[in-house]
């Protein structure tokens, strides 16, 4: 949940979500993803990989640059030779784009991806972003995601993976100082 993802980046590509909802051929022959038809009836039109809630359309692409560096973080592809590798690179990253190109957005906006995250049975949302005020809708959102059981953040997933990536980060400044 942030400025959205640069689906087409080469070491992310391979990880982006897909709605099978909204892929393969409707009854009439036509691609479901551009059908403009809601195949799936949750609520949006051809959002076969997220949704973008800050312009309302069906794609989520970045134009800002900090959701795809967060979504590298967590699942930048591993073994392929390219950039870096993710703490959890084998999940499947859906780009759900609720805030601007200039970084900013609004909870209500913010509050209709967690549930949609949670519609669609996402295990964990990275939200890089915050708030100073209090905002009903955006709570609702979270009691609405806790009530069907998939916490926002889950923390004992969270920590081992957060160690396996300490271990690295340990064993890589071990081999540069061997090899200084
Ligand atoms: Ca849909
Ligand atoms: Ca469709
Ligand atoms: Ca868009
Ligand atoms: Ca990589």
């Amino acid at each position: 949940m942030d400025t959205g993802i640069d689906y087409s980046h080469s070491d992310l590509a391979e990880s982006i979500w897909n709605n099978s909802g909204e892929t393969g051929v409707d009854s009439n022959g036509q691609d479901k993803r551009s059908n403009q038809i809601d195949d799936d009836a949750n609520g949006y039109v051809d959002d076969w990989r997220g949704w973008d809630f800050f312009n309302n359309d069906n794609d989520p692409f970045d134009d800002h640059g900090h959701g795809t560096h967060v979504a590298g973080i967590i699942g930048a592809m591993g073994n392929n030779s390219l950039d870096i590798t993710g703490i959890a690179w084998q999940s499947s990253l859906v780009g759900l784009k609720f805030l601007s190109e200039y970084g900013y957005g609004d909870a209500s906006d913010a509050a209709e991806a967690i549930v949609y995250a949670t519609t669609i049975g996402a295990k964990i949302t990275n939200n890089s972003w915050g708030s100073s005020s209090f905002t009903q809708v955006l709570y609702d959102a979270i009691l609405f995601n806790k009530a069907h059981g998939d916490y926002l953040l889950r923390l004992p997933e969270i920590v081992v993976e957060i160690l396996i990536f300490m271990v690295f980060i340990h064993l890589v400044s071990i081999s540069t100082t061997l090899f200084q």
